[in-house]
């Protein structure tokens, strides 16, 4: 069932968009200085950017709790960014090292930080869903007041554990909130080339929970969808499905060079980048200043380069390490 679109919809106040735009600077900052440092040859790993999809973890993230969780995606560093984890030690783990949330044993495609939420990083396409949904059920069981947001692409849409967690979610009134990120392409897929439905909110019908479609890239509409599906869930009014419409400015992933996708279509797509549009609505309204976001963004790159800096300078986990924390009882080798 598609949602109305009310014109009194959740709006976002002064200090909210700030929230949000905050959110969207560390991560766009976070993006600059992870793909620099692997060009110099600092960083080895597989790196899948979200530049362009900064709007979507931020909007959702200013309505969550610190205990709320998420799980999410390879692409995904955007997501945790903007859910809190603490640069540093998030660095510190794509890069390896001991400091790291999972003492660098995870690496960039498998980070957790329960401290933050931030409960899987899964590299399987599809499997953030029922992840998501065995923690909402665990919240319900709890008689708790947590939601949990799976995060996953459009791609992710075609697989068998989508329909499966959404169809398990809804008959159990789980509180989940599905945002598909819908990027326009799938590695080298592009969307409407392997799938059925124009649009993945249309699903959502089949498995009787509300479903939207709207503009990822606009902070106000993310923020209202965000607002209202995480309000519903935990109520105990359960599952949404929001398919967030956004583009993916860079390749699959670092080093893709991108000769599959449509030339005047990502044109268009940069032309309309989020951060610059957001940035010239915040001071167009007067809710921000050129200083104030200057002041902003110089705070934000300078964090960035302390947690890059923290994080080379830490050391490799020891040989020892490699049979901690991975079975209940440590076993001697
Ligand atoms: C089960 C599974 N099938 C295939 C792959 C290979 N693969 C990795 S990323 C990807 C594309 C997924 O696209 P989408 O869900 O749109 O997410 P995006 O990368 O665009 O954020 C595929 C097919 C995988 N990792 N897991
Ligand atoms: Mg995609």
């Amino acid at each position: 069932m598609h949602q109305e679109r009310g014109a009194n919809r959740a709006m976002p106040d002064a200090a909210t968009q700030l929230d949000i735009y905050r959110r969207m600077i560390r991560i766009e900052r976070n993006d600059d200085a992870t793909i620099r440092t692997i060009k110099q040859g600092r960083l080895q790993m597989p790196y899948y950017s979200a530049r362009g999809q900064e709007v979507i973890p931020s909007a959702v993230s200013v309505n969550l709790n610190p205990d709320d969780t998420i799980c999410t995606i390879y692409r995904g560093i955007h997501d945790m960014v903007a859910k809190g984890v603490p640069l540093r030690p998030l660095w510190a783990e794509i890069a390896g090292r001991v400091t790291g949330t999972c003492k660098g044993k995870g690496g960039p495609m498998h980070i957790t930080h329960p401290e933050s939420g931030v409960m899987v990083t899964t590299g399987i396409v599809g499997s953030s869903m029922p992840i998501a949904n065995g923690l909402a059920w665990a919240a319900k069981l709890d008689g708790s007041r947590r939601v949990t947001v799976a995060y996953f692409g459009d791609g992710a849409s075609n697989i068998g554990a989508f329909h499966e967690s959404l169809n398990l979610a809804s008959l159990w009134k789980l509180p989940v909130i599905f945002v598909c990120q819908n990027n326009r392409y799938a590695e080298h897929s592009r969307f409407d080339k392997c799938t059925a439905v124009d649009r993945v909110a249309k699903r959502a019908g089949s498995y009787d929970m509300p479903g939207e479609t709207v503009d990822g890239n606009d902070p106000f509409e993310m923020y209202a969808a965000a607002r209202e599906a995480i309000e519903r869930a935990r109520d105990g009014g359960g599952p949404t499905l929001i398919e967030a419409i956004t583009f993916r400015f860079l390749g699959h992933v670092f080093g893709d060079d991108d000769k599959y996708m449509d030339k005047a279509e990502k044109a268009a797509a940069m032309a309309r980048d989020p951060i610059p549009a957001f940035r010239a609505r915040l001071l167009e309204s007067g809710v921000a200043t050129e200083q104030g976001l200057a002041d902003m963004h110089k705070d934000i790159t300078a964090e960035v380069e302390d947690a890059m800096q923290f994080a080379l300078g830490s050391e490799f986990p020891s040989v020892d390490e490699l049979r901690r924390d991975v079975f209940a009882t440590e076993i001697a080798l």
